[in-house]
């Protein structure tokens, strides 16, 4: 990006923090990506201003270990998630800490994500896998190539419908992804690009299209949920069957109608852009990491062996501790919620040196915190052992933050890594991954961050495929339980 570096500032005297302005070229369709490069040139904490607003980055793991402290930092609402307030308003993800409905929704919502609930979660989850995987048989047999973010992105929006909502979007049966997530995904860019415009444009067009596919966002919503009190099912145990009757555990207040489709909204979102772009990227990972992929295949073969088609069991994912590891290896380097904001519940200094006001945000860009030292000295590396259990004991708690922090850390964590270890896991034992185009990794950005147009080959495992005794060489291997 040699012709758009931008020219650093002097560092305010009293803070040391260096001040990067990026008004000359703003930070066009990958703004996280920008950070990150600003930050391999200036260091992990900066002030990067754009059209005379400052916003400061942080991923130092001192400092950031200091904003994950919640009686000094909270969640900050910040531009972003104010933009993706247009949409989700007092949803989970974009209330505010003191919002009433934010605790509310907490309280109500907290049992449906707690581990023991994957259970429950966990035929549909494998019903939907399993469409998932006829798609790519098929794919195999013609010898077509796979658009693997999409087939993600179909995959976990018709999990969390299907999951939540009992809302079937049939994914499987479209070629084009469902119009939902065409809309979603322009809301979200919507919300992105809205942050680097520049004063004095015009953006009438741009808005009115926005408010058009919100408008279709809340509709498709509204339909979710009349199927669902039209069928008298109202008290079904998922999401939206807490939702629309269960009362608060203290105050015995229950959520209302604008707030129950701001909740559905965010979590159709929360719930499938991120771990699609988990699987894509630990996907990528795989088929780049010969060594890692062969680990993964010997966990699953022992698992499983040879039988066409395994019927995975809950107890099952708990066992693919290696395919975890990939997991997470993957969202240290492309973490798909790839910032967070905090803010000081009372004028403080970050560090000591760095004055903030209470309220004033900062963003922690979790991709660089990920590189940080910590991690040793080649942090660009892949190399699923950084999450063997005596390394990630050894590593302070606040150095993997794919998930956030605190009261308002993700509530759809042990959903999503449920979901994705089992379907990496199911992919890997049924399928050879071929690399057919040589894949060079761009990352698009739509607030989420994805592999863009990474597509593969795919041919059925054979037998002579299984991979049956411990690798020789293997250092970077799972050990024996
Ligand atoms: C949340 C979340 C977060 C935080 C943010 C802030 O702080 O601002 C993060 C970082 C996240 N999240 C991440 C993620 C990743 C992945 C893969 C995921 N995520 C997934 C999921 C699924 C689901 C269902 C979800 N997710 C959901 C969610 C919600 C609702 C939220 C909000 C919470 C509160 O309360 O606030 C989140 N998430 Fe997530």
């Amino acid at each position: 990006m040699s012709s758009t570096v931008p020219h650093p500032r002097t560092a305010p005297a009293r803070s040391g923090v260096p001040v990067v302005d990026v008004s000359a070229t703003g930070p066009g369709r990958t703004p996280i990506q920008q950070a990150m490069n600003l930050m391999r040139e200036h260091g992990p904490v900066l002030v990067r201003r754009l059209h005379g607003r400052d916003t400061l980055f942080v991923a130092d793991l001192g400092l950031v270990t200091e904003l994950a402290d919640d009686r000094r930092f909270a969640k900050h609402v910040g531009p972003a998630l104010e933009n993706v307030r247009e949409f989700a308003a007092d949803g989970l993800f974009t209330a505010y800490n003191d919002e009433p409905n934010w605790a509310r929704a907490h309280d109500i919502l907290m049992p449906a994500f707690a581990l023991g609930s994957m259970r429950t979660y966990h035929p549909v989850m494998l019903e939907v896998a399993r469409r998932l995987i006829d798609g790519w048989d098929r794919a195999a047999r013609a010898g077509r190539p796979v658009d693997v973010p999409d087939d993600m992105t179909r995959m976990t929006l018709d999990t969390i419908g299907l999951a939540g909502f009992g809302y079937d979007f049939g994914s499987f049966t479209r070629d084009e992804p469902h119009p939902f997530v065409e809309a979603m995904v322009r809301c979200l860019e919507w919300s992105m690009t809205r942050l680097a415009r520049t004063p004095g444009e015009d953006h009438t067009a741009a808005d009115a299209a926005f408010r058009a596919d919100a408008a279709y966002l809340a509709q498709v919503v509204d339909d979710v949920i009349a199927s669902r009190t039209g069928t008298g099912r109202r008290d079904a145990t998922d999401l939206l069957g807490l939702m629309l009757t269960a009362r608060h555990p203290a105050d015995g207040t229950a959520l209302d109608a604008a707030n129950i489709r701001n909740q559905v909204i965010t979590f159709l979102i929360a719930g499938h852009e991120t771990t699609s772009g988990a699987m894509s990227f630990a996907l990528y990972h795989l088929v780049k990491h010969p060594t890692a992929l062969r680990l993964v295949q010997r966990e699953v073969d022992a698992l499983w062996g040879d039988r066409a088609d395994p019927e995975p069991t809950y107890e099952d994912i708990g066992r693919l501790t290696y395919t975890r590891q990939v997991l997470n290896e993957a969202l240290r380097l492309w973490p798909t919620a790839a910032a967070f904001s905090r803010q000081a519940r009372e004028d403080t200094l970050l560090g000591g040196r760095i004055p903030l006001r209470a309220g004033q945000g900062v963003v922690v860009l979790t991709p660089m915190l990920h590189r940080q030292p910590v991690w040793g000295d080649n942090p660009e590396l892949f190399d699923p052992a950084r999450f063997a259990p005596e390394a990630e004991a050894a590593r302070p708690v606040h150095a993997f933050k794919p998930f956030g922090t605190g009261e308002r850390a993700c509530i759809g964590r042990q959903f999503a890594l449920h979901e994705a270890t089992m379907l990496l896991a199911m992919l890997v034992h049924r399928y050879r991954l071929h690399d057919h185009a040589g894949y060079r990794l761009t990352v698009k950005e739509t607030l989420t961050l994805k592999p863009d147009g990474f597509t593969l080959t795919l041919t059925p495992r054979t037998p002579a495929d299984r991979v049956h005794s411990p690798l020789p060489g293997a250092a970077a291997g799972p050990r024996p339980a």
